[in-house]
């Protein structure tokens, strides 16, 4: 269902392509772009609505990036609000009781008796957990061999019991696995290609009896916008948990998770990406979210290059460091760059070498107050802070509207910072000490 939206996207895109800046007009034409490809791959009008109030208020607050065009900028931004609008990150299982009961649920031919055997396979392979699997689907004799087949194949237990009553089954089945040790029960129970009252009624009893922690319904991304009501009549029947998403390696982009996502309000938790069992993925929304988009390689460049820069500014600053060229300009700097790039506790543990600080409570009105203390000091003063005496203090507070006391602490601090600053470079010279406290790499 997404297979225009790429094209369409990619139109949107263009807009922006050789523009020097992202502007309110062409940030507009693009929008309208992105929200008539997404109506027009028929997503649900209250996710798109959503959907462009996220993006439209960050592309017009955005400042664009001098290495990378706004055209990129622009696919970093759709993709970041995507990938929140999919779930953010990733939900695992909460398998908490021993055994866990996991029960599968979806429409017939969705993947269900598939995901059940790929989940025991990756239960056991990277959760080192014994799985029984639970032939459930009594209405069609194939599909309890089915489910026999796959157990084999991955050796791990089937639960057939009398072949006949679901219910008798799943009760079976638990205690079965409280005998024989198994820790997880995946139950595969029956679909109908359409929902009935009927099957409604067996997995909802099948439910009560077994008190599952896990009710994942099983979605076919090919289905089409349907699913998405078959998705709500389930949960509201079963309370599901969560969704696994299959055959992904179609032609299918994953339209239906994002609607199913948002309409209940479940996370995704697997994707199918083939028949084959090892063809099970975690869902991680991000990476969904380039393949709706087509970008990825656009993403993480974008991503690269706001690495770099702040790599960059870094090292720069690392180097006036070590030749102790500390100035005001370069402390306001910093300062300006903190308060871009939000509290300073979280700058501080993006810097190698500086320990992490966890809690460290800062106090950005302070931060206010010492810029406003910077700028009230004349392009003289800043970079030569030693001809800072008595009478350009009181000038520098009176201007700044802090006290004298205040301007007295930041020049204290400054001529600490700079000392510090000092000591390390002799003691580097001599070579005491091995290394310089920050080390960028
Ligand atoms: N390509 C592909 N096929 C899948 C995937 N998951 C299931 N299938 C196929 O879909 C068909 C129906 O799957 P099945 O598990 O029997 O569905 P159920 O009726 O819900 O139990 C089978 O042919 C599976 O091999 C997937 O992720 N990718
Ligand atoms: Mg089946």
């Amino acid at each position: 269902m997404f297979e225009n939206l790429q094209e369409r996207l990619s139109e949107a895109f263009k807009l922006l392509k050789g523009k020097g800046k992202i502007n309110e007009k062409n940030v507009r034409d693009a929008l309208r772009q992105v929200k008539m490809s997404l109506l027009s791959a028929d997503v649900n009008y209250k996710v798109v609505k959503e959907f462009m109030d996220k993006v439209t208020s960050e592309a017009l607050g955005e400042k664009v990036i001098k290495s990378v065009t706004p055209d990129q900028q622009f696919v970093k931004i759709v993709n970041d609000k995507l990938t929140e609008l999919l779930g953010g990150k990733e939900h695992g299982l909460d398998l908490k009781s021993r055994p866990s009961i996991v029960l599968m649920v979806g429409l017939q031919g969705s993947g269900k008796t598939t995901v059940s055997a790929k989940l025991a396979r990756w239960l056991k392979k990277k959760n080192g957990r014994n799985p029984l699997l639970v032939a459930d689907d009594v209405h069609r004799p194939a599909a309890i061999e089915q489910l026999e087949i796959l157990g084999k194949s991955i050796d791990v237990p089937v639960f057939v019991g009398n072949r006949k009553d679901p219910y008798k089954i799943a009760k079976e089945a638990v205690n079965f696995a409280i005998t024989k040790g198994n820790d997880v029960v995946i139950i595969d129970t029956a679909g109908r290609l359409h929902i009935d009252e009927g099957m409604m009624k067996e997995v909802e009893e099948i439910a009560n009896l077994t008190k599952p922690d896990e009710v994942l319904m099983v979605l076919d991304s090919m289905a089409g916008q349907d699913v998405v009501n078959s998705a709500v009549e389930f949960d509201k029947r079963l309370t599901i948990t969560g969704f696994v998403v299959t055959k992904l390696d179609g032609d299918s982009r994953g339209g239906v998770a994002l609607s199913a996502k948002y309409v209940t309000g479940k996370p995704i938790k697997f994707v199918g990406v083939g028949e084959k069992l090892d063809q099970l993925d975690v869902f991680y929304p991000d990476r969904m979210a380039s393949r709706i988009l087509g970008m990825g390689d656009v993403v993480s460049l974008v991503e690269k290059v706001q690495e770099d820069l702040d790599k960059r500014k870094m090292k720069e600053m690392e180097k006036r460091l070590r030749k102790a060229q500390f100035t005001f300009d370069d402390f306001r700097e910093q300062l300006s760059q903190i308060k871009k790039m939000g509290s300073l506790s979280s700058v501080l543990e993006m810097i190698p070498g500086v320990p992490k600080m966890k809690d460290v409570k800062v106090d950005e009105d302070q931060l206010v107050h010492v810029e406003a203390i910077i700028n009230s000091m004349t392009k003289k003063e800043r970079s030569n802070p030693e001809i800072i005496n008595l009478s350009r203090k009181k000038r520098i507070a009176a201007g700044s509207g802090r006290s004298l006391s205040e301007v007295n602490k930041l020049m204290k601090n400054y001529d600490g910072m700079k000392k510090m600053i000092k000591q390390f470079g002799k003691l580097e010279k001599r070579g005491k000490l091995g290394k310089f406290p920050f080390q960028f790499k």
